[in-house]
């Protein structure tokens, strides 16, 4: 089994979960941040069988989209905060997958 960790932009995450869930697959949403833009986006935790995995995958491939979004250089740090602030177009998703092993599924 593997666990897959998936970080989605919030505009593609209900067209994911609900492509995921119809599929069979179980997922857990959790809201999350991203530590450059410091804006919100969607982390899916989804335990998988093996075989089913390169499925996952490819329906977060399919539903997730690359988009750009315009911030300040220093987002990182706090936008606005800096007088040399401006904007800057960065390069969003479409999504990023870890595929972690799993040793033990304990259900009580
Ligand atoms: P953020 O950290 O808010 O990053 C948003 C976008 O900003 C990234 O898009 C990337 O294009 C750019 N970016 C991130 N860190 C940067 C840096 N240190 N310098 C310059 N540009 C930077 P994505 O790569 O598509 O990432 C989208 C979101 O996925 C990230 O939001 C973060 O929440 C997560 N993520 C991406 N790669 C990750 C990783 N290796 N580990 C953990 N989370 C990751």
């Amino acid at each position: 089994m593997k666990l897959l960790i998936a970080i989605v932009n919030n505009d593609d995450s209900a067209v994911v979960s609900s492509s995921l869930t119809r599929e069979g697959f179980t997922v857990t949403k959790l809201s999350t941040t991203g530590g450059f833009l410091m804006v919100g986006n969607t982390t899916f935790l989804i335990g998988a069988e093996d075989e089913t995995v390169a499925k996952a995958k490819e329906i977060i491939k399919e539903k997730s989209r690359k988009r750009t979004t315009v911030t300040s250089t220093t987002s990182g740090f706090g936008t606005g905060l800096r007088e040399d602030d401006f904007e800057n177009e960065v390069p969003v998703g479409g999504a990023i997958v870890f595929t972690l092993n799993v040793e033990d599924v304990d259900k009580f």
